[in-house]
């Protein structure tokens, strides 16, 4: 009692002092995040982390009176209306795309220094204008200025806003002009829709490449009109003993149409030699003891090869690689080559000898798993390599002997890269055979200095494969893909002088909302600091 007498008559200044504080709203619970979420994201908040962003002045504020200019060119309006299609249903703003009128948006091509992807965002309170040499450089400004506005603006419903961008200049280039990420509609079949929906996640971050890797022994995925079979029978099945499917010519049309307006090429992949059970089973003929073996829908690898001493094996290759180039505007075509663990060594360099010179014939580019650099790499072609820390030392070698010898790299270490492996031993999805991959591991390496004895100008980029052996629906790969997706875009785009874990974590912390507006599931790492609201 006497020690509450004697601090009672201080309590009435306390509280007198209290009740000032929180009337001025420092300790009001309700004005402090409204304050923070009106504050626009800095410039430098962006993933893939630009190449410089340098603040300066006040904010732009998109209003209902801003106007979203472009260049008089088809392609430029056309991304004009793919960024209206993102601001107007969630700003509610009419946002009227014109090819004249200054302030508001602008999307301008300009002749600079901005190489084949860069841009230039720049931002003062009249207005924000993307520049960019090359309609993919306004693109990917499109992603940066879409990143810079709130995770609301990505809701497909009025949202309260403020539209604000954060006024200075971010500018902006890619490391590497590689920057894939890889989908297996083989072991489990993936719609045009949810493939779709990949590319526009995929596209968000920068993505260039989207390799699909359309064979394998659980099924074939595309039509092939000269052997009709191997869609129509080798498409039936897939892991697990499900309905497959398969793209007709059209639909594949389709996915690379819409991945091309996202500015993604897409590389498709026939895995040859090895991994063929589908093609066998669809053709006896083209086993080397004339028998078909049944479909196959689990997950064992290595027990299929096509016939390496058959002529009709390299009339089968020359059909599909001639139809499938034809469906390829982009300049690669994958012919796989990995774990030919039923193919002697001597067949597998006479198979890929015969079969790199049909891919030239046909146009293209050979990407090959980096197998191939154990035959005889075709003149120009890229070597993807898909080994961990564990990889032999020999193996590694004979890689970077052939990076020395002019065969580009696309690097894929499993233990970093590979979308499918578990993030730890209770992640449900996902295998394990190259160890668990957490975020931070995914993210902190240097694709610059990866492979001991390749120059660091054999690196054409990095790539980020999803193998679909436990995955089957759009929920299944975003939660494997995110999110790492955004960790392997980063090692592909920012300067390594960028490359921070430290800093990272809490930009990628800060694209969760934006997640949670687009629908996209993701593993809510506890290496991450997620927001808390
Ligand atoms: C290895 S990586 C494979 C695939 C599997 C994958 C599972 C590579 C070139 N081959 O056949 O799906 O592991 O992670």
């Amino acid at each position: 009692m006497r020690r509450n007498h004697s601090t009672t008559p201080r309590t009435p200044r306390i509280l007198g002092s209290l009740l000032l504080l929180a009337a001025a709203g420092v300790f009001t619970l309700g004005a402090a995040p409204a304050a923070r979420a009106a504050a626009p994201t800095p410039l430098d908040q962006v993933v893939p982390a630009p190449a410089s962003a340098k603040p300066a002045g006040a904010p732009y504020r998109i209003t209902r009176a801003t106007g979203v200019h472009v260049d008089d060119s088809a392609e430029v309006r056309r991304i004009g209306t793919y960024l209206t299609g993102i601001l107007r249903p969630s700003t509610g703003y009419p946002l009227p795309l014109t090819d004249h009128g200054t302030g508001g948006i602008r999307l301008h091509l300009a002749q600079g220094d901005f190489g084949a992807e860069g841009y230039r965002v720049h931002s003062d309170p009249a207005g924000v204008t993307i520049t960019a040499s090359a309609p993919a450089g306004l693109f990917h400004g499109v992603q940066t200025l879409r990143q810079l506005l709130p995770a609301a603006v990505e809701r497909k419903t009025v949202q309260p806003g403020p539209w604000q961008i954060a006024g200075g200049t971010v500018e902006d280039h890619p490391r590497y002009s590689y920057r894939g990420a890889m989908l297996d509609v083989s072991r489990h079949f993936f719609t045009v829709g949810q493939v779709k929906r990949y590319i526009d996640q995929l596209a968000l971050y920068k993505i260039n490449e989207l390799h699909l890797h359309l064979s394998d022994d659980q099924g074939w995925r595309i039509a092939v009109d000269s052997w009709p079979r191997l869609a129509a029978y080798g498409g039936s099945t897939e892991v697990g003993g499900g309905r497959g499917g398969y793209y007709t010519k059209d639909q594949y049309r389709e996915i690379v149409a819409y991945a091309a307006s996202r500015y993604l090429e897409v590389v498709p992949e026939i895995d040859m030699p090895g991994h063929t059970n589908a093609a066998l089973a669809s053709y006896a003929d083209l086993n080397c003891n004339g028998v078909a073996p049944p479909l196959y829908t689990g997950t064992e690898v290595g027990f299929s090869s096509l016939c390496v001493p058959k002529q009709v094996t390299y009339d089968f290759a020359d059909d599909v690689i001639r139809e499938l180039a034809a469906l390829t505007p982009g300049r690669y075509l994958h012919i796989g080559g990995d774990e030919a663990h039923s193919t002697s060594h001597d067949d597998y360099v006479t198979f890929m000898d015969r079969v790199q010179p049909i891919v030239a014939r046909y146009g293209k580019t050979v990407i090959g798993w980096h197998q191939l650099t154990g035959a005889h790499p075709a003149e120009g072609a890229l070597a993807q390599y898909w080994g961990l820390d564990g990889t032999s030392a020999t193996e590694k070698a004979q890689v970077a002997q052939a990076a020395r010898n002019g065969t580009g790299l696309i690097l894929s270490p499993a233990d970093r890269l590979y979308l499918d492996m578990k993030y730890t031993s209770s992640t449900r999805l996902g295998t394990k055979w190259a160890g668990y991959v957490e975020v931070q591991r995914s993210y902190d390496w240097d694709p610059g200095d990866y492979l001991p004895g390749a120059p660091s100008s054999s690196i054409r980029g990095v790539e980020a494969p999803l193998w679909s052996e436990t995955l089957a629906t759009s929920a299944d790969i975003e939660y494997m893909a995110f999110p790492r997706l955004p960790g392997a875009a980063e090692l592909g785009w920012s300067p390594s002088a960028t490359h921070d874990w430290t800093t990272y974590k809490h930009r990628l912390a800060a694209q969760a909302p934006r997640w949670d507006a687009l629908g996209i599931t993701y593993y809510r790492s506890p290496q991450v600091p997620w927001p808390t609201n």
